[in-house]
This record gives C-alpha cells, structure tokens and sequence, in this order.
C-alpha cells in the first residue's frame, strides 16, 4: 500500500508508538523555534529542566510578536531570550529580522525533517515540505533538551488541488475555500497532505501561506511535496544543499480526500469574527473599509509585498482608509527598499511598519470603533484586533491592496486593468544576508543570563488530591478562543512572562467579572462547548487559570494544542460522555469530583457529581497513560521531576 508523505516523514522519525489514527505517538524533533511573547515561559521552563545545552540539529529564538517596547518590559524580555539563548546553543533572530515563521521558511526550513515550534503558525514550514507542528513553550522546552514530541498520530487527509488560479485570485482564496469547506474544527486530529497537478504552479511562499492557516482548520499539521519549485527557492535562498525530492507514493491511501479546483476559485473573504465564515466578495457586498493590514506570518513574503506594490503603484491609498504594510522579514524589506517597490508603497500613502507580529496580535494598529479592518493575516477573533466593536475580515493582498485604494471591498480587476503586472515571479536570487541572527557561545560559557524586574515566577500545580470539587465559574458557548481564555493586545503582552498581572484579565472578553470570581472564590471548574481552546499555543491559557485554582475544564471538545497546555498544567481536559449534558450544567454549581485519582486512573467510570441538583454526569478524559501519569503528577514539569 503506498504510503502519504506525511507518514513517511512521521515514521522517520517515530520514537514511539503504533502509527494508526488515534494512538499516542512520539517523535524526534530536528529543529525547534520560539517567539519572543511564548519563549520567555519556554525558555524559563528550559532552565528549570537543567540541561546545559540544547539538543536538536538547530533551535532559534525569535522576536517578533513584542516589539512595541511601551516601557521597559519588553526590552527586558528580549534581553533575557538573547542572554539565555547564547548560553543555552540557540541562535537568536533579532528584533527586526523578522516573523518567525518567514524568517524560517527563508533560511532555515529544511524538506523532510521536523519542526517544533511554541506558536501554532509554525506550520508554515510544511510549505517546504516539514512536518512543522506548534505546541506550548513546555513541549518546545523538552524537545530542546532532547525529549521525543509526544501526539496522537492523526489521520491524514489528502487535499488534491486541480487547475490553476486565476490573476487577481490568490493562495489566501485557496486555503479560504478550504476553511469554507471543512470549517475551525474540520481539522482537528488531522494532517492535510496537498496533492495534484496544482501544486506545481504555487510558489513556496504560497504554498506556506495554505499550511499556515491549516492551523485555524485545527490541523495538527499541513503538508507540500518537495519539488521542482521547493528546489528553486532553497536555490535562491543560497540553500540549494538543504534540498531533496519528497513525495507521497503514487498510490497513497488517504484516510480522506477532499478536491479543489484552483481555476474555479474567486477572492473571498472570511467575516467576523472567525476564519471559516468564508464568502465570496460578491456575497459580501462593496462594504465600506476603515482600515487595510497588510502583512503577518501568512502573507507577508516577497511575492505578496511586490503584488500589493504593483497594485498600488501611481495610486492613492482612498482618503478614509489607513493602510499598514508590515513585510515579514528583514529580506523581503531589503529587497524591496532595493528595487523601489517600497518607494510605490510609501507614495502611494502606505505607512509602512516594522517586520513583526504588529496588527495581527493587536500590537498597535487598533481600529476605530465599530471600524472595518480587512487584514492578510489568519485570525479575526472577536476584539483580537483590540477594538472589541470592529469588523476584521481576511483577505488576500491582493484584494486587501485593491480595497485600500477604492475604499470599499472589492477585487483587483476593479482597480487596475492589466492584470499581469501580478505576474511576478519568485527571484532566482534572495539578497542572503544572516547579519541579525545571533550565533551562540560554545559550550561550557560563562554567558550570564539578564533577568529583569518583569520575569515572575510561574505557577505549578500540585499532586492531584482524592477530591476535586469547585464551583462553575463561567459556562461558556462553543469555539471560545485563547483569544477569549488570555487576551493578547499591546497592553497584556508586555505581561508574558508575569502570570499574576495577567490574571486579572483571563477570560474577561466572555465575562469581565470573571477574574474577581475565581479569585474570591478560590478557583473552580470551567464549563464549555465545542472546540475549547482554539487559536493560539500559549500556555498563558493555562498557566493562568491554574494560578487562579481552575482545576477542571468540562466541555463538549477541546482544541489540541490548548489540550495539552492543560494538561501539562495538571488541569483536567473532561469532554461530556453525551453533548446533551452541557445543558445540566449551569454557573455557581457546586461540582465534586470523588476518587479523582482512581477516576484518572482509569480504574473507575469518571462521573462528576452536581450537588446542586443531586446529578452525576458521566465524563471521558480520552488520553493515553502517559498523560493520565501527567496529570496525577500535578503537570508535566512534575511528572518529569518524578521520573
Ligand atoms: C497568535 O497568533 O495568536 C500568536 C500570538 O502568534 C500565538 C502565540 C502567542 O499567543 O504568543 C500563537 O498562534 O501560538
Ligand atoms: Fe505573529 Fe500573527 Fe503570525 Fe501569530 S499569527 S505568529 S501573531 S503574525
């Protein structure tokens, strides 16, 4: 039976573990990357492991995400990555390098191998042909010191991509169509493997822009071949060495299939305020727009830089839109400053900003109130924008460029008649220039590590007691996002690395007084729906209601990556035996679990009793025994500790 190239990767790789949908797997991590609003906490918890020196084949330390540098705290943060990655064997990317995951893709993605990285982009590097998955700062920790990446094998979907994209139509509209398709949950407990005679015509920028938003489908990972083109990229980039040919067998079994026919394909757009409310700009309407982004992790390259440049050459950004470009790496904005593309930015009133996060985790750039602000990047949660009332709609650069300067959505075709100025081509030779990344020192270093006043402590959780019991603090809808859980905007994500400052605000965009509960209260139990946890990889999401007493989250499901943060945190992930159940819960119920450890265990039916009403409620906690181990130890910083 021909094998996906997904599992051919995997099994390469395995250290552990039966290969078949649903079992718990381990695997080798070749590389590893952080950011810079996750990586304190990895890098914290790296030190408290005690290993000397990283493991894998390359680790990276990135900055990107907190560069606003509104006082000291963030400063201090980058100062304690630099210092803790030169003495640790970390190459460290300085601010102004450029997003982690561009960055990567340029220089240091290699087809073939694996990638682990503490944001949930990191899938971005399946566009040269990884298995890149995200995970919380603790696993990227433990892969630095060598651990296996434990997950449970997922099932692998064979997504064929047929015909050719129209000009004006980009790779943004391909993975919106797939959104459209399958939805923020249709990816969970999957690997999407791109196949079929459309690969061929996408660049590896564009086919990394599709694998970085498999992560709003809720994919473990998503996956390119390595080919003809994947060699001209690594080519250009001076990496033609990282190179080799890597293909799904002809007849691979996919565990499902799912066609898209690129020619048939028009722009569209996700609406507010999740990424698979995915219409046609038709469908939409010529909706008046207050403010276009331009840039992030998924559509930030060179490609996408020059065909906005190209739209808005000799135009003028319409007089009620501001209009941001945030290229995504030092290279792409080399590059252009060179060829003069930025100089058609900045002409045609573009306000160009640094390579960075910026706009697209609300690091400046908010909209107005009730504003409409039509974005590149994947994720229009409710206020992540940090304007709660606006409007964020996802578009490619393509329409975002062409909707800055009529002033309402719309696609190219309506602002410019010759098309083929899209036509642009990736170049047979990047301007390859590693200046901004940080070699490490050699072994047995005296570096010393600069902790400043901002790096607190963080929380860890004990032995799981006998008894469980708590109050529901909150009951939540489905698809609540780590949005939702710990915001992030300008004013928070200075507070990365200081779990109690950033405690007063956990959970408040569902409910503003729900810190002030949980504190007065002494912890308890949260209550959810569908999809608990989507979105992002911090494990600030669990950090934070651990050190507010959160013991147990009860929901219909749970995202994966936020599942394991919990779980790493000692907190119980329980999903409701029968969905309808969800009903018998309400807030301010007294919930006690008895025989909590047995329960985990497994050696008895896990049941919750309301004593309110008197009820028992049947739960499942679908884990493996290594986990069930990880959350009697109180975490995984625990359980390894007692191994
Ligand atoms: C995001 O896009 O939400 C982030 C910010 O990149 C996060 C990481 C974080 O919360 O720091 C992610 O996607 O993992
Ligand atoms: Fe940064 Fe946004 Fe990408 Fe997250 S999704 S890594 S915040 S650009």
């Amino acid at each position: 039976m021909g094998r996906p190239l997904a599992y051919k990767i995997i099994e390469k790789h395995l250290v552990s573990g039966e290969m078949k949908p649903g079992s718990e797997i381990s695997i080798r991590i070749d590389y590893t990357l952080t950011q810079d609003s996750t990586g304190t906490m990895a890098y914290l918890q790296f030190e408290a492991m005690g290993i000397p020196r990283v493991k894998t084949k390359k680790s990276l330390a990135y900055i990107d995400h907190n560069i606003l540098q509104s006082g000291p705290e963030n400063a201090d943060d980058h100062k304690y990555i630099a210092t803790v990655a030169k003495k640790h064997g970390i190459y460290f990317s300085r601010p102004g390098n450029g997003i982690c995951h561009q960055v990567n893709l340029e220089r240091f993605g290699v087809p073939g191998a694996t990638l682990l990285g503490s944001d949930s982009h990191t899938p971005t590097g399946g566009g040269i042909g990884m298995i890149a998955i995200g995970a919380g700062g603790l696993d990227v920790a433990v892969a630095m010191g060598g651990g296996e990446y434990y997950l449970s094998m997922p099932k692998i979907v064979n997504l064929e991509l047929k015909g050719k994209l129209k000009n004006g139509v980009s790779a943004k509209d391909v993975i919106l169509e797939v959104l459209r398709i399958m939805s923020v949950k249709g990816g969970v407990g999957r690997i999407i493997e791109y196949t079929g005679e459309g690969v061929a015509a996408l660049s590896v920028p564009e086919r990394a822009t599709i694998t970085n938003m498999g992560t709003e489908l809720g994919a473990t990972t998503s996956i390119f071949p390595s080919d003809e083109v994947t060699r001209q990229f690594l080519a250009a980039q001076g990496r033609e060495q990282d190179y080799i040919p890597l293909s799904a067998d002809p007849d691979a079994e996919y565990d499902e299939h799912i066609v898209v026919d690129l020619s048939a394909l028009e722009p569209m757009a996700a609406c507010p305020h999740m990424p698979d409310r995915v219409k046609t700009l038709p469908e939409i309407g010529q909706i008046k727009v207050d403010q276009v982004c331009i840039g992030s992790c998924t559509n930030s390259s060179y490609l996408d830089m020059m065909r906005t440049a190209a739209i808005l050459k000799g135009k003028t950004v319409h007089e009620d839109v501001s209009l941001v470009i945030a290229p995504g790496s030092k290279q792409v904005l080399e590059m252009l400053a060179e060829n003069g593309a930025l100089a058609d930015m900045i002409a045609a009133g573009a306000r160009i900003l640094e390579c960075g996060c910026g706009p697209c985790i609300g690091m400046g750039q908010s909209p107005k109130t009730d504003g409409v602000s039509l974005r590149t990047s994947n994720r229009n949660f409710y206020a992540r924008s940090g304007t709660a009332s606006a409007g964020v709609y996802l578009v490619s650069p393509e329409t975002a460029a062409a909707s800055a300067i009529a002033g309402h959505l719309c696609g190219v075709g309506d602002v410019i008649d010759d098309l083929s100025v899209l036509d642009i081509e990736v170049p047979e030779i990047f301007n390859v220039n590693d200046n901004m990344i940080v070699e490490p020192a050699p072994e047995n270093n005296d570096v010393e590590i600069v902790r400043g006043p901002n790096i607190k402590e963080f929380p860890i959780n004990t032995r799981l007691p006998e008894t469980v019991s708590g109050n529901v603090l909150l009951k939540m809808e489905d698809n609540i996002t780590t949005d939702h859980i710990m915001p992030s905007n300008a004013k928070l994500l200075p507070y990365r690395s200081n779990v109690p400052y950033l405690s007063d605000y956990c959970l408040t965009p569902v409910d503003p007084e729900f810190p002030a509960r949980a504190k007065a209260q002494n912890g308890g139990i949260l209550v959810a729906g569908q999809n608990y946890g989507q979105g992002s990889s911090r494990e600030h999401a669990a950090l934070v209601p651990l050190y507010l007493g959160i013991k147990a989250v009860v929901a219909k499901s749970f995202a994966r990556i936020h599942a394991s943060n919990l779980i790493n945190s000692g907190i119980l992930p329980l999903t409701f035996k029968n969905e309808a159940d969800y009903e018998k819960l309400s807030q301010g119920n007294a919930l006690v679990i008895e025989n909590a450890r047995a329960k985990v265990e497994g050696k008895l039916p896990f049941t919750i009793k309301n004593q309110d009403s008197g009820e028992e409620i049947e739960v499942e906690l679908g884990v493996s025994e290594r986990l069930r181990k990880i959350l009697l130890a109180g975490g995984l910083l625990n359980y390894t500790r007692e191994n």
